[in-house]
């Protein structure tokens, strides 16, 4: 019999090994990370290619092997929600993320949740959950702007900013959140505002913190209504209207507008400057009104706009509604939102001053 006392001892040290390592997981918080796709999940022919590659191909499994840190952090377990380029998002991609989102966060074992996502609509569908999840769970949505087979790539860095994140308890009713390059912004304020670099994700009010070597740093919280607070719910929400978005620009035809806004429940006019409408576009607009359709002036300046009531065009008058400080982008999102139950344009407009 070989040394039965060696054997033992192994045994017994192998079972309290088992045992911390179970007692260590039951201490870490519990993480899901869904996954839709994007150059986060992206793959390049070689290490130089950090602009030419495919997105959505590395499945959720592969990522979270390539990055064992974060095995330290949190609990951590994956879905493949999606795997496509975010460009290609639709209406319904951002119901299913958003159900399962929201089925994920009522459940006791889930603490925290991280979206992978592409970066081109990544502020829509972080915008979108900040607005019906009901939830005051960190909710986190993470992209890349390299795929991880390029030099320097920034997805695995924003992928363990993001579980840390989503594993905290200091990121809770903050609404939802997004990692990229060392900044946790607001999912509510933040664009993609440069297409090539590691910083392209601004917000014209600054990020809410930092967040380095896994610690964060709050600077600000939100004051916009989100999640918990809103009135809106994926769970009441069954499906989108169609909103629309006719671009503002020099020598525009008004056809631009009478086209875009057929059939709409809304069309966001992304105006110059101030949300300015031309002379020639502005009957369209108020024919789309008068036919039922609202009409949301926002602004195309891309690092940030702010659209007041009645300043280059009478809102009162035409009964329209301003985007206040959203891009056309995230006041599509508000819209549809908004509009997926009636509502009266004084209403409408409270809800863009209030979220
Ligand atoms: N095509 C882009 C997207 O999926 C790639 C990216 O930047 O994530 O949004």
């Amino acid at each position: 019999m070989y040394f039965p006392s060696r054997i033992r001892a192994f045994a017994a040290g192998a079972a309290l090994l088992a045992a911390s390592a179970i007692a260590q997981a039951q201490q870490l918080p519990n993480v899901v990370i869904l996954a839709t796709g994007g150059t986060i999940a992206g793959a390049g022919a070689s290490a130089a290619n950090s602009a030419t590659y495919a997105a959505a191909k590395v499945p959720v499994d592969k990522l979270i092997a390539g990055l064992p840190e974060i095995s330290k952090v949190a609990n951590v377990k994956g879905e493949q929600t999606f795997q496509i380029a975010s460009e290609s998002f639709t209406n319904d991609n951002l119901l299913v993320l958003a159900r399962r989102v929201s089925a994920l966060a009522k459940q006791s074992d889930v603490d925290g949740i991280v979206v992978t996502h592409g970066t081109d609509t990544l502020e829509e569908t972080a915008y979108f959950l900040n607005l019906v999840v009901r939830t005051d769970k960190p909710i986190v949505v993470v992209g890349s702007m390299r795929p991880g087979t390029a030099l320097s790539a920034d997805g695995a860095l924003n992928l363990f900013d993001a579980v840390n994140v989503a594993a905290s308890k200091d990121a809770k009713g903050k609404g939802v959140l997004v990692t990229m390059n060392d900044e946790i912004q607001s999912g509510r304020d933040v664009a993609k505002a440069i297409n090539i670099k590691t910083e392209a994700f601004k917000s014209q009010w600054g990020p809410l913190g930092m967040i380095v070597e896994g610690k964060n740093y709050w600077f600000r919280a939100p004051v916009k209504r989100h999640t918990t607070q809103s009135e809106f719910n994926i769970d009441e929400i069954t499906a989108l209207p169609q909103v629309d978005i006719a671009y503002g620009y020099g020598n525009v035809p008004a056809s631009t507008v009478e086209t875009i806004g057929k059939g709409a429940k809304a069309i966001i006019h992304a105006g110059t400057g101030n949300g300015s409408v031309a002379d020639r576009v502005v009957p369209a607009l108020q024919k789309l009104r008068a036919d039922g359709v609202q009409v949301i002036r926002s602004s195309r300046v891309n690092t940030g706009g702010f659209v007041l009531r009645n300043a280059e065009q009478p809102d009162d008058k035409y009964d329209w509604v301003v985007a206040h400080d959203l891009n056309p982008q995230k006041a599509r999102i508000l819209a549809m939102v908004a509009l997926s139950k009636p509502l009266s344009t004084a209403d409408l407009q409270r809800v863009f001053w209030e979220y």
